[in-house]
């Protein structure tokens, strides 16, 4: 049995990691304006569309006892705030669902093959907590609810990835375990790549230069730039600290925050909530996201008592 420290742990860990990053994502612009608006009126880091959205899920769940797509595209749209951070795409159709029209019309219109941008695999974590297991469940859940805003099928294989990283960190399993897991569910070359160069990158000893994770993994906004490095960070901090896996992701710049999101996610669902309880403590609304892992605590051991 999972134990509620990893639920709190995960969900707490994406945000932390999202409100750490938020300073360091994007270019200068980026950077500036959020040195302005980055800080609740109390003094607490805001978290940005990657906790929002992830927030979303979770209530949406929790209401539906499922994935319900519309309710779930209702609920992303009316919490959208420009002060969040989302990604152009992901903004205009959220807007777009806020004056009425359907997510069906909407989430092919800029891409025809849907947005392939990170946005749904930043949310991937708290979808797995909704469904703890590696089975076609978890599987639907994670293209249900990936889909109303990133079509594209890297996208939802991105999102994939992080979903069966976080449930077998919740398991405890080796990283050569959890990449094996990965690589049977991948279709994709790029993926396929990538998840191989990760694992040599683990088995090699010492640190790795931050260009090499660059060159070869990636630091960008779009999934197949994103998910991969991610989970390399969470499989090879997983016995650090928290502090030092975020500082060395920060270090890579790029959409650092959606980056530390992820593969804080991973590294609470690893190690639990106690050790990052004190950067907790600086992030707006953990309250609600503690509150929203318990209840979805609650609905795994009543699932698994049933
Ligand atoms: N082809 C080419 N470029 C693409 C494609 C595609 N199919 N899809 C997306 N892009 P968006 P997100 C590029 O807006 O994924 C926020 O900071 C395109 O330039 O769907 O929800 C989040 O926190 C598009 O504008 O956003 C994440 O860190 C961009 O990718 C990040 O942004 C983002 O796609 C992505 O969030
Ligand atoms: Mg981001």
């Amino acid at each position: 049995m999972i134990v509620e420290s990893k639920f709190t742990g995960c969900f707490i860990g994406l945000a932390i990691g999202d409100a750490y990053g938020a300073f360091y994502e994007g270019g200068i612009l980026e950077r500036v304006l959020w040195q302005l608006i980055g800080r609740t009126s109390d003094g607490r880091r805001r978290y940005t569309d990657d906790t929002q959205m992830s927030v979303d899920v979770a209530q949406s769940f929790l209401e539906n006892g499922g994935i319900d797509q519309d309710n779930l595209a209702q609920k992303f749209a009316s919490s959208y705030k420009w002060s969040r951070g989302y990604g152009p795409s992901a903004a205009k159709l959220l807007k777009g669902i806020s004056k009425g029209r359907d997510w069906r019309e909407l989430n092919r219109k800029k891409f025809p093959e849907g947005s392939l941008g990170n946005g749904a695999a930043m949310r991937a974590p708290v979808v797995t907590l909704c469904h703890p297991y590696n089975d076609t469940t978890l599987a639907n859940y994670i293209k249900e609810s990936a889909e109303i805003t990133h079509a594209h099928p890297l996208a939802i294989e991105g999102a994939y990835a992080i979903a069966i990283a976080t449930y077998m960190a919740l398991e405890d399993e080796s990283n050569e375990i959890i990449i094996k897991a990965i690589l049977i569910k991948t279709d994709s070359d790029r993926y396929r790549l990538k998840l191989n160069k990760c694992m040599d990158l683990l088995l090699s000893s010492g640190g790795t230069d931050s260009n090499v994770i660059k060159k070869h993994l990636g630091n960008g906004i779009l999934a197949t730039e994103s998910c991969i490095t991610a989970i390399y960070f969470a499989l090879k901090y997983r016995d650090s600290s928290l502090e030092h896996m975020l500082g060395d992701i920060f270090g890579l710049a790029g959409d650092a925050d959606t980056i530390g999101a992820m593969a804080g996610s991973i590294w609470g669902a690893f190690n639990g909530v106690k050790s990052m309880a004190q950067m907790a403590e600086d992030v707006e609304n953990v309250g609600l996201i503690e509150s929203l892992a318990k209840q979805l605590y609650n609905n795994y051991l009543t699932k698994i008592s049933a």
